[in-house]
């Protein structure tokens, strides 16, 4: 059994695995920068070890200094949270090597489904439906020509070891794809020194619906429902819900099962999210698998009731996946907005500096993971999130109006937030209809 976890992360995210482990009983090992020596993460773990400078590269990166301060600490099992080491398989694998439980999927999995074109492949042999497509990764421009002649314009290119919506071109018509062949190609070498690329039919007005899924060691897979995730800004996510306001009990049913059929295919263990685009057809497709805890997990959580860390935690320890977990009810409608250190009046650029007031929202159906309080000051050597609200209610609307409420009581002061942004969205007649896709924030006016 695990006797003592170490966090290598920080943030949000860093404190939700913190409380995880409260409630289980295990201890913690927190690791920060010296940007972050007074952050929450390292108060409220049991022990905290100092691993180098501001820069990630210095410090939450650093795989061997992090090995190291596990093995000082007698910690027994990592948890990489989002971000930073969550997929990288060669961490994994240093874990592995060093008699480390890493709390997530075996490394080749991660490696397997990191690589998206073999992800790709993996699910046509499984019988899962992907997006119409090239089954070779391609080379040169003369195939990539023949390929989306093949395919019909517009097509997608997408770096193999993209993801996330890097590395990616579309291409509505043959003249546009000698440049978007060779600059993406140059941008993918660049970001993941790897230049391969391959290709798709590009879906339009389609909808980012992504499954949870849960497998333990010994085999069984279960699905937790759907998140919807289409309102993004530049492949940010903004603000996400559970269930989707699209997918009904049998379409539920169908991408679930399209999930664990994935997950099987590559014997997946551990908490881990596999994404889907569906069309205007509400035809789905398989896009990416996501080897990690996610950022808006607490969606899917207040909708099944299920503490996902916890057993995410309890599945790295051995355990089996509880018998009522496949029995799960969805209760209600989750929404989550990601607030952030950004000026969205100011083309959203981040907003470093001292949190001089903060007030966190309560009262029914309402939940804040964050990092921050007053005194706070926002490093501006990470991303800039602040935290996610969360609230939960009987129905959508009852989700929104409490967002709204909750929106309104929070209080932070001293740096710009993305807060008036996500009172713009809700206030929209299509948003609350439910009605929009993945470029619905493209054309908003705000
Ligand atoms: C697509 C697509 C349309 N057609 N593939 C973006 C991130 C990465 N997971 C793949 N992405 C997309 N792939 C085809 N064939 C549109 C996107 C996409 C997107 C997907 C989900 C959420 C937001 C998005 C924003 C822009 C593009």
């Amino acid at each position: 059994m695990i006797k003592k976890i170490l966090i290598a992360n920080r943030g949000e995210i860093a404190l939700r695995i913190i409380r995880a482990c409260k409630e289980l009983g295990i201890p913690t090992v927190a690791v920060y920068s010296t940007a972050d020596s007074l952050s929450l993460h390292v108060r409220f773990a049991d022990e905290a070890v100092c691993i180098g400078q501001a820069k990630s590269s210095a410090s939450y990166l650093k795989q061997s200094q992090i090995i190291s301060v596990a093995e000082i600490t007698n910690a027994d099992a990592i948890h990489p949270g989002y971000g930073f080491l969550a997929e990288n398989s060669e961490f994994a694998q240093m874990c592995e090597d060093n008699h480390l439980i890493f709390i997530g999927p075996p490394p080749k999995i991660i490696k397997q489904m990191g690589d998206k074109a073999e992800a790709r492949a993996t699910m046509i042999k499984a019988g899962v439906p992907v997006i119409p497509g090239t089954e070779d990764v391609i080379t040169n421009i003369q195939d990539a020509k023949k390929m989306a002649d093949h395919i019909t314009y517009p097509v997608i290119l997408k770096a193999v070891a993209g993801g996330g919506g890097r590395g990616m071109r579309i291409v509505r018509e043959p003249g546009q794809m000698e440049e978007a062949f060779s600059t993406a190609r140059e941008e993918a070498r660049i970001a993941f020194g790897n230049p391969a690329m391959y290709m798709e039919k590009l879906l339009e007005e389609a909808r980012h619906i992504e499954v949870q899924i849960l497998g333990d060691n010994y085999g069984n897979i279960a699905y937790l429902g759907e998140r919807e995730c289409s309102i993004q800004r530049r492949h940010q996510k903004l603000i996400e819900e559970s269930p989707s306001p699209v997918v009904d009990e049998n379409l539920r049913e169908k991408i679930g099962k399209f999930a664990v059929k994935a997950a099987k295919a590559v014997g997946y263990s551990s908490a881990g999210t596999v994404e889907f685009l569906l069309d205007k057809n509400k035809n789905v497709y398989f896009m990416e698998m996501n080897t990690r805890i996610q950022v808006e997990h607490p969606v899917t959580e207040m909708v099944t009731g299920i503490d996902l860390l916890k057993e995410q935690i309890n599945i790295a320890n051995g355990l089996h996946l509880p018998k009522w977990l496949k029995k799960f009810k969805l209760r209600g409608h989750a929404l989550e907005c990601r607030i952030n250190a950004e000026d969205p009046y100011k083309n959203f650029r981040p907003s470093p500096g001292k949190i001089v007031a903060f007030h966190a929202p309560g009262g029914p159906g309402t939940r804040m993971d964050t990092h921050v309080y007053a005194g706070y000051e926002i490093p501006s050597s990470y991303d800039s999130l602040l935290g996610k609200l969360i609230t939960h209610g009987k129905d959508r609307a009852e989700a929104i109006s409490r967002m709204e409420r909750a929106l309104e009581e929070t209080i932070i002061e001293g740096v710009s937030t993305s807060i008036p942004f996500h009172q713009a969205i809700l206030k929209d007649p299509e948003f609350r209809a439910g009605n929009f896709h993945i470029d619905f924030l493209k054309d908003f006016k705000f």
